[in-house]
């Protein structure tokens, strides 16, 4: 049977991130997308303006007809939510749909490079952390762990070039695992290592008995939706039963190479990753 995922996530037309990043990501996989949009916008936010539509009114209309059809999912992943009240919404919807064997990925989208996105309220945040304390697996980027964890991001990275950093930050996500979470994936950690000239972006990949780092050199700085096409890939490969660190590996190379070329191109980073001619790259 082919795996189906309800993918809980906003449509921005430009931007290529959250559910036009996902959308493609899963279906290449062999997994079927579910979309529950939780808000339709022109484009994602980062750019100058842009007009945004909340779904969250819309949200008991998924739970209700999907409930009535007894529809079940193999996985719930979610990602932008636009509102305290629609997190709320959201945890209603997984725990209407949540079986054991059901998994639940959470990307807890709030913000990067130390500031938070538009939609954030301290009361966003409070409801987000709920949501994650029951996901199986997270994948918050720098920003976000902090967060989620109430630590000084500023502070954090003033450590960034130095040798403890990559433990610093282990200490500072491994409450997340003590409290139940099975998976932390920290995304978008940029550390020079000792002796090392350049420095490269981490992804930590954090389970109680363990702490792994996928490393990559950094392309071109951030763009768009890199964390939604990582997060994307990490669900397609999780719900075909493959581990966390071999997912994370898989979305770092295909990243690696669309970001090669999304640099080359010298495109906006609002505008986001050429990833489209490299996802052959994700297919079985
Ligand atoms: O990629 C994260 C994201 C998702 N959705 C919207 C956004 C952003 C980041 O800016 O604006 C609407």
């Amino acid at each position: 049977m082919i795996k189906r995922v309800a993918v809980i996530n906003d449509l921005s037309s430009l931007g290529k991130c959250s559910l036009t990043a996902a959308i493609p990501v899963l279906s290449v996989m062999g997994v079927q997308p579910c979309p529950v949009p939780t808000a339709i916008l022109t484009n994602q936010t980062e750019y100058d303006s842009y007009y945004c539509y909340d779904f969250t009114n819309k949200i008991d209309h998924y739970i209700e007809q999907w409930h009535k059809q007894g529809i079940t999912f193999d996985g719930i992943y979610t990602g932008y939510l636009n509102s305290a009240e629609q997190v709320e919404k959201i945890i209603r919807f997984c725990n209407t749909f949540r079986r054991g064997n059901t998994l639940l990925i959470v990307d807890p989208v709030m913000g990067d490079s130390g500031k938070v996105y538009d939609m954030y309220t301290p009361e966003l945040g409070e409801r987000m952390r709920e949501l994650v304390m029951s996901a199986d697996v997270i994948t918050p980027n720098l920003t976000e762990c902090c967060l989620l964890t109430n630590t000084d991001y500023e502070e954090l990275v003033s450590h960034q070039n130095e040798p403890d950093y990559l433990d610093r930050i282990e200490k500072t996500a491994r409450p997340l695992i003590e409290s139940g979470i099975r998976t932390v994936i920290v995304t978008g950690i940029i550390h020079r290592p000792p002796n090392a000239t350049e420095s490269r972006y981490y992804n930590m990949v954090l389970a109680e008995n363990s702490c792994e780092y996928v490393s990559s050199s950094i392309y071109g700085g951030s763009y768009s939706g890199t964390g939604d096409l990582l997060a994307s890939v990490v669900c397609g490969g999780l719900v075909k039963g493959d581990s966390p660190d071999v997912c994370v590996l898989r979305a770092v190379r295909f990243l690696r190479e669309a970001l090669i070329e999304t640099v080359e191109q010298g495109s906006d980073r609002n505008h986001g990753i050429n990833f489209e001619p490299y996802l052959s790259l994700l297919l079985k």
